[in-house]
């Protein structure tokens, strides 16, 4: 049995609820995005959580309640894994995975570079993707082999990856973690990666690197020791414009999450597997 099983009975079936999730999951993104945006208090109350630069504000916290209070008001059986509010169980093969605010380090300095990212799960598939990046007006969706699409102040288009083919000529995006000894062996592999690539950004939210990817705003997106909620719904945007996307089935195990045109992945991984010690 799998996913289409479970969940409904028919091929149409199957797909109504997939445009039924896409549609709920755009719905509840753009809204707990224009909260952020549009409540955000002139202090934020900051907590600690795994090192003293992994903060969460009452913002993150207030985001994640708003998208659960939706998503579960349409879908009350659904199960919800959130960054801030842990592991909701359910009762149907759908689950929701929640970054209600990616990129809070952003938020926090007023750069606006932060969304919210909302995958869906119908059984162990990721079959839609919403995320919302407020402050820059874009919003990206993707439904499992339906494309994937950009929404922005000049309307909508469809999305498709870079022809790149030449790792020299590749803008690479990546990230970095919040412990120290974490960061110091990511610093260490972008030793290796740099000199071999036109440039490299740091964004500071996984979700929206994994849309630019898509976008072809970069060629590839690359980051260790992220988590599912960082990559659920960015991956699959990624994918469905046409990326090579590998390690988002298990983002904490994985030697890296990588995103790339394809016309590079297979030499950017080659020089990606050499930095693994
Ligand atoms: C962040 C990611 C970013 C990564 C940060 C952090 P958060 O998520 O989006 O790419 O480099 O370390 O994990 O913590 O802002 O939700």
């Amino acid at each position: 049995m799998d996913a289409r099983d479970d969940a409904a009975g028919d091929e149409s079936d199957f797909d109504r609820l997939v445009d039924e999730l896409v549609d709920l999951a755009y719905r509840s993104a753009t809204s707990a995005g224009a909260l952020l945006r549009d409540e955000r208090p002139r202090e934020l109350e900051i907590t600690a959580k795994s090192s003293p630069t992994d903060v969460v504000t009452q913002m993150d916290r207030a985001a994640e309640e708003h998208l659960a209070a939706m998503i579960l008001r349409e879908r009350p059986g659904d199960a919800i894994l959130g960054e801030e509010g842990g592991a909701r169980p359910g009762s149907t093969p759908v689950t929701w995975i929640v970054d209600p605010l990616d990129g809070t380090t952003n938020y926090l300095y007023g750069i606006p570079l932060w969304s919210v990212s909302v995958g869906v799960v119908v059984g162990d598939v990721v079959v839609a993707g919403v995320v919302c990046a407020p402050e820059l007006s874009l919003t990206y969706i993707a439904g499992r082999g339906r494309g994937a699409r950009e929404e922005s102040r000049r309307g909508a288009r469809t999305l498709q990856v870079s022809a790149v083919t030449d790792l020299g000529q590749s803008l690479i995006s990546t990230g970095f973690g919040y412990d120290s000894d974490q960061r110091r062996r990511q610093a260490e592999a972008l030793v290796t990666v740099a000199p071999r690539v036109r440039d490299v950004r740091r964004l500071g939210s996984a979700a929206i690197d994994l849309c630019w990817v898509a976008a072809g705003l970069t060629d590839a997106y690359v980051e260790s020791r992220l988590h599912p909620w960082d990559v659920a719904a960015g991956a699959l945007i990624a994918r469905e414009a046409g990326a090579r996307v590998v390690g988002d089935d298990d983002p904490v195990q994985a030697p890296y999450v990588m995103a790339a045109a394809p016309g590079i992945a297979d030499n950017l991984m080659r020089l990606l597997d050499a930095t693994q010690g």
